[in-house]
């Protein structure tokens, strides 16, 4: 069902987004599952007050610094990332020099192609892992997820992977690959495994790396290579954890 949702609503963007993920069921590419996925999602954005804060800012830049860097970066596409930031992604894609490939737990070739099209009309040039091209396998997992492209995943150094299971992010960090991860769940097994944790909405990280991506392309490549040398993701999580528990305690005192 379609409503209107009045723009003076104190949860506008919030249900603005939650629209977007229903069409996404309603058109079948965005799995039920995707549903329950955003609602968790929504969940750990609310504990950390809907906002980017430092320790998140700190990771995008970290890991358009690292896609800048990389040889054969890719971005991985499923269902949730297409209805919520397919442009956005599509610019930092062409930013950062990365490809794109559609990767999806519950694959299905009919969502393979949809989420392809969507891709396609936002104006990405090259769409990977669809149908045939995703020909090779990841033998150290067991889902859906193994089938990769042969010119994307299978071959990348560095994989950005929004709103993920745990699984893959081990298995690719098995095959030596460096793993950038967009999760609100700063203790999933992804946002623990990863490089790289980006600890905050896949609607506002994406345009913040679009933003820092024009600031750091022209960049020197040593200076590159330093901010991400700075960069210590133990230490970021930890900070992600402290601020949401110094923020629960305030407002529990403001009461
Ligand atoms: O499209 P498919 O078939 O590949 O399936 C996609 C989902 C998301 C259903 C699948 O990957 C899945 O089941 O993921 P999980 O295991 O539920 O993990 C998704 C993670 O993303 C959770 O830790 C959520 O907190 C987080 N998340 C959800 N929405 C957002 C988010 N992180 C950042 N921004 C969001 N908007």
């Amino acid at each position: 069902m379609k409503i209107e949702i009045p723009r003076d609503h104190p949860r506008y963007k919030s249900l603005v987004i939650r629209e977007k993920i229903v069409e996404g069921v309603e058109e079948g590419y965005v799995v039920l599952q995707g549903l329950i996925a955003h609602g968790r999602g929504e969940c750990f954005d609310y504990l950390i007050g809907e906002e980017t804060i430092e320790p998140a800012y700190r990771a995008e830049e970290a890991a358009v610094a690292k896609l800048l860097l990389s040889t054969h970066p890719v971005i991985s596409i499923n269902g949730n990332t297409a209805a919520l930031v397919a442009k956005s992604i599509i610019e930092l894609s062409k930013l950062v020099g990365a490809k794109l490939e559609v990767n999806l737990f519950y694959r299905t070739i009919e969502r393979e192609k949809k989420i392809k099209n969507i891709l396609v009309e936002y104006g990405a040039e090259e769409v990977l892992g669809v149908g045939e091209d995703a020909n090779k396998i990841i033998e150290e997992l067991g889902s859906e997820r193994r089938r990769v492209s042969a010119k994307g995943i299978y071959i990348a150094d560095t994989v950005l992977i929004p709103l993920e299971d745990g699984d893959r992010a081990e298995a690719l960090k098995r095959m030596g690959k460096y793993i950038i991860a967009i999760d609100l769940n700063p203790l999933s097994r992804t946002s623990q495994v990863a490089d790289i944790t980006i600890v905050d909405n896949i609607v506002r990280a994406i345009p913040n790396m679009v933003g820092i991506a024009k600031k750091l392309r022209k960049t020197d490549r040593n200076i590159l290579q330093e901010i991400v040398d700075n960069y210590d993701n133990k230490r970021n999580l930890a900070l992600v954890l402290k601020h949401i528990s110094s923020r629960l305690v305030r407002l529990a005192e403001e009461r």
